[in-house]
């Protein structure tokens, strides 16, 4: 009986879905899903581009996604790496909570998980494989630090915060961080405090609101730069110097943090790398490769002060 073209082709998509016919690939080309945050300051675009470039020069096949910061997006691309069955899913989790029903769903689809740069609560730690991302309870303590050793003088300190995306682990722990340094020095006190959601714009926004009901400030305490630098523009807008007038203490050291400290504008930074990409890659193929790897991997970092700036400038990566 000749077998028509249609049964033939049938038979072959049916044998595809089953699994019982793999089509040839290469093995050696592995697939990475990648789901960012988004692309809210200079951090995650140097944090962005250091994947991209780690994965093209690793011969990994990255499928990327950015969420504009919002779970929901996070979420639906994870579901996507899970249908096109990529090998492995890393991602920068916007917040800590909320990834166990999505991140189960990769886990019966046996697709191993990678968390960079933030971190989730779960109660079910083999939903992922590691983390790999910088201390940000430390960062917030080295800021705390710098300011007790060069915040001189007896009277009150007031200190005003912009916290970064509310939910997610850098503001979580930097302010956790920050205020276990301070609570053993009763001058210094945070008087408000208030998310800046991690962008330039935002940040402007909430210091033209705090100095509008009270300019008696002598710290400003940014949970990133980006925040940082829209703030200077709301204290020099209000006719203060920044950087004089406000001590102003933040985090990530991006190369646009460097140039207000050469201004003297900005006092300190306390580095946050974001150059993840190459560590990630070879974590993608230890776990590919069955590997087994600690829960958590830190990156090391350092502290700019102003001093420091015009020397480490042409230092920087980001
Ligand atoms: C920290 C990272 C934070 C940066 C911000 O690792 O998650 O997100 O500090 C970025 O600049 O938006």
């Amino acid at each position: 009986m000749r077998t028509s073209r249609r049964s033939v082709i049938s038979a072959i998509a049916a044998g595809l879905v089953a699994g019982t016919l793999a089509m040839p690939i290469s093995a050696s080309a592995l697939t990475l899903g990648f789901a960012q945050v988004g692309a809210e300051s200079e951090w995650r675009t140097a944090n962005t581009g250091s994947i991209k470039e780690a994965a093209k020069a690793a011969g990994i096949s990255l499928k990327f996604s950015d969420a504009q910061q919002k779970q929901e997006n996070q979420i639906k691309a994870i579901r996507s790496f899970i249908a096109q069955k990529v090998d492995v899913i890393a991602f920068a989790p916007v917040v800590t909570t909320g990834w166990d029903t999505v991140l189960a769903e990769a886990k019966r689809a046996k697709i191993p998980v990678i968390l960079t740069d933030r971190s989730i609560e779960t109660k079910d730690p083999s939903l992922y494989v590691t983390m790999i991302g910088s201390d940000f309870t430390e960062e917030g303590r080295k800021a705390a630090k710098w300011m007790l050793e060069n915040v001189k003088g007896q009277g009150d300190v007031n200190i005003v915060e912009l916290q970064g995306t509310v939910g997610s682990a850098p503001a979580i722990e930097r302010k956790k961080g920050f205020e276990e340094v301070i609570k053993s020095e009763p001058r210094f006190k945070i008087t408000r405090s208030q998310t800046g959601d991690f962008t330039r714009a935002k940040g402007k926004e909430v210091m033209e609101a705090f100095l509008k009901t009270d300019k008696n400030i002598q710290v400003l305490y940014a949970h990133n730069d980006d925040m940082a630098i829209g703030a200077i523009q709301a204290i020099e807008a209000a006719g203060m110097k920044p950087g004089k007038d406000i001590t102003i203490i933040s985090i990530d050291a991006v190369k646009g943090a460097f140039e207000a400290m050469m201004a003297g504008k900005l006092n300190v930074s306390v580095e946050c790398n974001p150059l993840l990409g190459p560590q990630l890659m070879n974590i993608v193929k230890d776990v590919k490769a069955g590997k087994q790897l600690p829960k958590r991997i830190n990156t090391e970092e350092g502290v700019f002060p102003m001093e420091t700036a015009a020397k480490e400038f042409p230092n920087r990566k980001y």
